[in-house]
């Protein structure tokens, strides 16, 4: 079964704009549940598309890359996902990839591949850290152990930054460019599907707070 959902202005309340920065306003989420009797679980599969954008990027080239989409469990905890690794690399005075998804309890390294020193520190949402400052050739780790946003920078480098996201459950996906996603092994039962996007309003990101069965029934909007 196929769902179709689109913010409107009317959705973004006082239009809230973020530190200056020019916001993403809009997003348009096509979210496919397998409609086939699932033995147990399934894949959860959709698109999403960003609208009102008014970077260059986003808009000319279509680019949908670094939304986050997690499924939490209604009404019950997630199992435990096994602790998860993931890398966030230091290059070009960039970290790549930008946008990062990691279950609560997860690690993440950050390997230094400049000739020249970085760090990488958050301060003001989600967990707090601070690599202080490394050499080249090295890395640094850091857990997480608390859902939330993490706004990464490196305190030399301005124009550096990144986004990892910490969630509570084990199936989350994050966008490629086309906008497309995919969740494998989603065991059915209730849940509430969460979005991210660095530049979204607030409004828009409880707008897309909802919750629904899986395999889907019929969407309601809790
Ligand atoms: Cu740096």
């Amino acid at each position: 079964m196929i769902w179709r959902g689109r913010t409107s202005s009317r959705d973004q309340g006082s239009g809230i704009r973020d530190q200056g920065l020019r916001v993403l306003a809009g997003l348009v989420v096509l979210v496919v549940w397998s409609s086939m009797l699932w033995a147990g679980a399934g894949p959860v599969s959709g698109t999403v598309e960003i609208t009102n954008s008014q970077e260059p990027g986003v808009k000319k080239n279509k680019n949908y890359s670094g939304v986050v989409i997690w499924l939490v469990p209604v009404g019950k905890t997630a199992a435990a996902a096994p602790p998860r690794r993931e890398s966030m690399l230091q290059k070009n005075r960039h970290f790549m990839p930008h946008v990062i998804a990691i279950p609560v309890g997860g690690t993440v390294d950050f390997p230094n591949l400049d000739p020249i020193f970085h760090n990488a520190f958050s301060n003001f949402s989600g967990q707090p850290f601070d690599t202080a400052l490394y050499p080249p050739g090295t890395s640094r780790a850091q857990t997480f152990k608390v859902p939330g946003i993490v706004r990464v920078f490196c305190n030399i480098h301005p124009t550096m930054s990144a986004i990892i996201a910490v969630v509570p459950t084990p199936w989350y996906a994050v966008t490629g460019q086309s906008g497309k996603f995919s969740i494998a092994n989603v065991p059915a039962g209730d849940y509430e599907l969460h979005i991210f996007h660095e530049r979204s309003t607030p409004d828009v990101l409880k707008f897309w707070s909802i919750r629904s069965r899986c395999p889907m029934a019929g969407w309601t909007w809790g």
